[in-house]
C-alpha cells in the first residue's frame, strides 16, 4: 500500500526569505499549530524519534523552599502576596528537610530534584543556604535544578560553582500578552535572568503557561521566543494553567485539551533536541490525554504528587499509566519489547 503524504511540507513552514535559517517567525509557528491534528503529530513523532527514545521519559521532583509571600504580581500564582488564596507563606525550609524529600524523591526514582522559591530574585543571605541545598542534592546523586526568580551574573555563576546543574525561568507568555498577566517584572528582566544562567554554563529550562486567555498566535509567539532562544533551551516546561480561585485567573476557561496536544508538537518540533516537559495540569488531564502529549513529543515529567503548592497525580497513578504505555523511566529498565512480524 502506499502511503499518502500531506500536501503541506515541513519546509514550506521554515522561516521566509530574508529571515535567517535558524529563526521562527510567529506565522511559520502558527502555520504548524494550523495543520491538520494527525499531520502535526506525525511531523511530532518524526522529529521526537530521529533524537530521542519515544518510550522514555524522565522524571523530576519538585520541592517548594520557600512558599507564599511573594512580592510579584504574576495572575497565574496561587504564591503572589497581591492576591488572597488562602495559601500560608512560610521560611526557607531546613537542608536536612530538603535532603530528606530529595532522598524520597530518588528512592521513588526521580533523577532530577528541583527547588523553588516565591522570590522576585534571591537576596545575599539566602546564597548560601540554596547554595548548600545543590551541593547536598548533588551529594545523593541527582541532577539539581532551581527556580528562585531573577539572577544576576554573580549569582548564576555562584549557583553554578555549587554544581547547580539547571536553572528555571519561565518567559510565560508571548512578549504581548505579558503585560496582561505579570506588571511587576518585564520580559526583558526574564530575558536578562536567561542570559546570565546561559552564560554562566547552567543548562537552561524556560516554557510558558498556556490556558491563560491568550489568543493561537500568542501561543505561537511564546514558542516562537523560546525556539529563537540561541540557543534554545535544554529543558522546556509546558504548563497549563492551574487555575486557582482567589488569583486573576483563578476563573480562567480551560484550554481545548487538543489545543494543548498541538502546543507539546509544535514545541517538539521547532526545539527537536530540547527535553519537551509536560508540566503543571497533569491532575486535571485524563490518562488518554496524557498519552497523546508523549505521542507528541513530550518526555518529561514533574513525578510526586505535589508541583510547588498544588496538586500532582501520584507516583503509583504514574507508574501504573507507564505500564500501559510501555513507557519506562529514563535511567531504568525499557519494558520488554516484541517484535511484530
Ligand atoms: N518565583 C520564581 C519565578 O517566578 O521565576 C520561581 C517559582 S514560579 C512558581 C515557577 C513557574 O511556575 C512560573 O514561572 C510559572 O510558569 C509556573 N506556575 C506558577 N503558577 C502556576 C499555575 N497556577 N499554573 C501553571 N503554572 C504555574
Ligand atoms: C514550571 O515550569 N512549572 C513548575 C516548575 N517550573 C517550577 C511549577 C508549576 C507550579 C504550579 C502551581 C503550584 O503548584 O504552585
Ligand atoms: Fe512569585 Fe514566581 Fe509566583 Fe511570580 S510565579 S508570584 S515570581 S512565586
Amino acid at each position: 500500500m502506499s502511503s499518502v503524504e500531506s500536501p503541506i511540507s515541513l519546509s514550506s513552514l521554515r522561516p521566509s526569505k530574508g529571515v535567517p535559517e535558524s529563526r521562527w517567525t510567529v506565522a511559520a509557528v502558527e502555520a504548524l499549530y494550523e495543520l491538520p491534528f494527525m499531520d502535526l503529530l506525525y511531523r511530532a513523532q518524526q522529529t521526537h524519534r530521529q533524537h530521542f527514545n519515544p518510550n522514555e521519559v524522565q522524571l523530576s521532583t519538585l520541592l517548594s523552599i520557600k512558599t507564599g509571600g511573594c512580592a510579584e504580581d504574576c495572575g497565574y500564582c496561587p504564591q503572589s502576596a497581591h492576591f488572597e488564596t488562602g495559601l500560608k507563606a512560610s521560611k526557607i525550609l531546613p537542608l536536612d528537610e530538603v535532603l530528606d524529600a530529595a532522598r524520597a524523591a530518588k528512592a521513588q526514582g526521580a533523577t532530577r530534584f528541583c527547588m523553588g522559591a516565591a522570590w522576585r530574585s534571591p537576596k545575599e543571605r539566602d546564597m548560601e543556604q540554596v547554595t548548600a541545598m545543590i551541593e547536598g542534592v548533588r551529594g545523593l546523586g541527582m541532577e539539581t535544578c532551581m527556580t528562585l526568580g531573577m539572577l544576576d551574573e554573580q549569582q548564576a555563576h555562584q549557583l553554578k560553582d555549587a554544581g547547580l546543574d539547571y536553572y528555571n525561568h519561565n518567559l510565560d507568555t508571548s512578549p504581548d500578552y505579558y503585560g496582561s498577566v505579570i506588571t511587576t517584572r518585564t520580559y526583558q528582566d526574564r530575558l536578562d535572568t536567561l542570559q546570565n544562567v546561559r552564560e554562566a554554563g547552567i543548562n537552561v529550562c524556560c516554557g510558558g503557561i498556556v490556558g491563560m486567555g491568550e489568543t493561537r498566535t500568542q501561543r505561537a509567539g511564546l514558542i516562537a521566543q523560546l525556539a529563537n532562544l540561541d540557543p534554545y533551551p535544554e529543558s522546556v516546561p509546558i504548563n497549563n494553567l492551574v487555575a486557582v480561585p482567589g488569583t486573576p485567573l483563578g476563573d480562567a476557561e480551560p484550554i481545548d485539551p487538543f489545543e494543548f496536544v498541538r502546543t507539546i508538537a509544535v514545541a517538539r518540533i521547532t526545539m527537536p533536541t530540547t527535553m519537551v516537559r509536560l508540566s503543571a495540569g497533569r491532575e486535571q488531564m485524563d490518562e488518554a490525554l496524557q498519552a497523546l502529549c508523549f505521542a507528541a513529543g513530550a518526555n518529561s515529567i514533574f513525578y510526586g504528587d505535589r508541583l510547588l503548592t498544588t496538586s500532582n497525580p501520584q507516583a503509583q497513578r504514574d507508574r501504573a499509566l507507564f505500564q500501559r504505555l510501555g513507557l519506562h523511566a529514563q535511567g531504568e529498565r525499557p519494558a520488554a519489547s516484541v517484535s511484530v512480524v
